[in-house]
C-alpha cells in the first residue's frame, strides 16, 4: 500500500516537471527544481507595434438631418370611381324650365341685335374693358369735354375716372390697343381753378398721373384733362374735341 503511494507521488512529480519544462524552457534549464521558477521574471521590452486591427463595429445612428426642400408636384392621379346613380328627375318640371330659358335666350338675342344695329357705327366703339366692379367703353366719336360727359351720363355712366394705378394702366392699354394717342378722361377744375376733381365731383385723392410740368393751365384756359398713350395726364382746353372713355358701375348696368 505505501509503495503504491510512493509510486503515485513520483509519477505526479514527473508529470509536473514535464509540464513546466514544455511551458518555459530557458528558465527551466538552469533552475529546473527551484521554487523560484514559479515567480514571474522581470518585465520584458515592449514588443513591436502590431498590425492594424480589423475595422470596428458601425457607430450608433446619428441625429436626423434638417428638413429638405419641397419636392416637385406628383403626377395627376387616376380618375375617381363613378358617382352614385342620380335620383330620377321630374322631367315635366325640367322641360318647362328649359322652355322658359329658350324664350329668354330668343328675346335677349333679338334685343342685342337691335342694340348693335342702333349704335352710331360699329367702328365707334372699340370693344370694352372691365374690372371686378367697372366696365370701360372707348367711344371713337370726337366730342368736346362737356358733350363727351353728356354722352356717358346719358348711358348711365361717367367719363372714365382712373382712381388708382390699376385702373389707370387699364385705360392706358385700352388707348394703345385702339391705336390712339389721347382721350378725354373725367377730371376737371371747371368749378375752381387749380382744384381738380373727378367728373362725379369726388375729390382727387393721393393718386394722380400728371405728366411732368402738368397741370400748367396753358394759355390760362385748360380746365379739362386728357390721358395720353403713356397713361400720363395733361390739362387741356375743354372746347377741343377728341375721343373719350366712359365708365359704368357694374351694379348699375
Ligand atoms: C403743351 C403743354 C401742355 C399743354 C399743351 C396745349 C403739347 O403740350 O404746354 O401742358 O396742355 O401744350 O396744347
Ligand atoms: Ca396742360
Amino acid at each position: 500500500m505505501r509503495r503504491d503511494l510512493v509510486f503515485l507521488g513520483t509519477l505526479i512529480s514527473l508529470v509536473f516537471l514535464s509540464l513546466l519544462r514544455s511551458g518555459s524552457p530557458q528558465h527551466l534549464a538552469e533552475e529546473a527544481c527551484s521554487v523560484q521558477i514559479l515567480v514571474p521574471g522581470l518585465k520584458g521590452d515592449a514588443g513591436e507595434k502590431g498590425e492594424k486591427g480589423s475595422p470596428g463595429r458601425p457607430g450608433r445612428v446619428g441625429p436626423s438631418g434638417e428638413k429638405g426642400e419641397k419636392g416637385e408636384m406628383g403626377d395627376v392621379g387616376p380618375p375617381g370611381p363613378n358617382g352614385e346613380p342620380g335620383i330620377p328627375c321630374e322631367c315635366s318640371q325640367l322641360r318647362k324650365a328649359i322652355g322658359e330659358m329658350d324664350n329668354q335666350v330668343a328675346q335677349l338675342t333679338t334685343e342685342l341685335k337691335f342694340i348693335k344695329n342702333a349704335l352710331p357705327s360699329p367702328a365707334a366703339v372699340a370693344g370694352v374693358r372691365e374690372t371686378d366692379t367697372k366696365i370701360y367703353l372707348l367711344v371713337k366719336e370726337e366730342k368736346r369735354y362737356i358733350d363727351a360727359q353728356l354722352y356717358c351720363h346719358g348711358r348711365g355712366g361717367n367719363l372714365g375716372m382712373p382712381k388708382d394705378e390699376a385702373a389707370n394702366g387699364l385705360l392706358a392699354s385700352y388707348i394703345n390697343q385702339a391705336g390712339l394717342t389721347r382721350v378725354f378722361i373725367g377730371i376737371n377744375d371747371l368749378e375752381r381753378e387749380g382744384t381738380f376733381v373727378y367728373s362725379d365731383r369726388s375729390p382727387m385723392q393721393t393718386f394722380n398721373k400728371w405728366r411732368n410740368g402738368e397741370p400748367n393751365n396753358a394759355y390760362d384756359e385748360e380746365d379739362c384733362v386728357e390721358m395720353v398713350a403713356s397713361g400720363g395726364w395733361n390739362d387741356v382746353a375743354c372746347h377741343i374735341t377728341m375721343y373719350f372713355i366712359c365708365e359704368f358701375d357694374k351694379e348699375n348696368v
